[in-house]
């Protein structure tokens, strides 16, 4: 089966962005946003989605870090609606839970699409439909909304600026293009850098199960509507 790529131009007055992916990648990226915390987190996205990816992004930075992440966001979803293409043959869903499967030929086969993710104190979770409808839940983080924050929370490091609202503009933006229902939830968490991370790792998983061929429906569209 040949790879599902695509390649996305995005030139605003706020960012310009060129981004290059390859849905059935091995993990390997190379990102350049101006921004090193959020460099890592895609760059761990690629990795635990196991998808190729190459990610230019010169934005307003002077402004601050708003337009770039969401801007990314946007041609991310943007990239993976084009590699995803009609949807014929995938799993549409990352799942949320543990499950195992009988796969072609009667051996159980435990999927990889549990997607929820610790790290350290902090438990994510990701459930993710990549069903043509975009809508994103955003769960756990309202006592780290930007209305709660104070004054010396808002001076903190990059990471507490995405817990404290940057992080759900991406998601938003990749919800609305990539037309995927998007359920992230923190469970519980703590710090700053932990919680942005365990949120992009369980996205990641959750986009590695769904995007994956299931060989009992090839060539069909995991719907019965008729259209995904
Ligand atoms: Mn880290």
């Amino acid at each position: 089966m040949k790879s599902r790529q695509s390649k996305i131009k995005r030139h605003t007055l706020e960012t310009k962005i060129s981004l290059r992916l390859n849905l059935d990648g091995k993990g390997k990226s190379k990102i350049k946003t101006g921004i090193p915390f959020f460099d890592h987190m895609l760059t761990l996205f690629a990795k635990h989605a196991t998808v190729d990816l190459e990610l230019h992004c010169d934005g307003d930075l002077e402004v601050d870090a708003h337009h770039t992440v969401e801007d990314c966001g946007i041609a991310l979803g943007q990239a993976v609606a084009a590699a995803l293409g009609d949807k014929r043959g995938i799993r549409r869903y990352g799942h949320g839970f543990n499950q195992t499967q009988k796969l072609t030929g009667g051996t159980p086969v435990p999927l990889r699409g549990e997607a929820y993710v610790p790290m350290d104190e902090c438990l994510a979770r990701c459930v993710a439909d990549f069903s043509g409808r975009s809508f994103l839940v955003w769960r756990g983080l309202n006592q780290f909304a930007q209305k709660k924050i104070s004054d010396a929370e808002k001076n903190q490091d990059v990471s507490s600026a995405f817990r404290f609202g940057l992080a759900r503009e991406f998601f938003q933006g990749f919800a609305n293009e990539a037309r995927c229902n998007l359920h992230l939830e923190l469970l519980y968490g703590d710090e700053p850098h932990h919680i942005v991370e365990a949120l992009f790792k369980a996205f990641a998983r959750a986009v590695d199960a769904a995007r994956r061929h299931d060989p009992r429906i090839a060539g069909q569209l995991p719907s019965t509507k008729g259209k995904l």
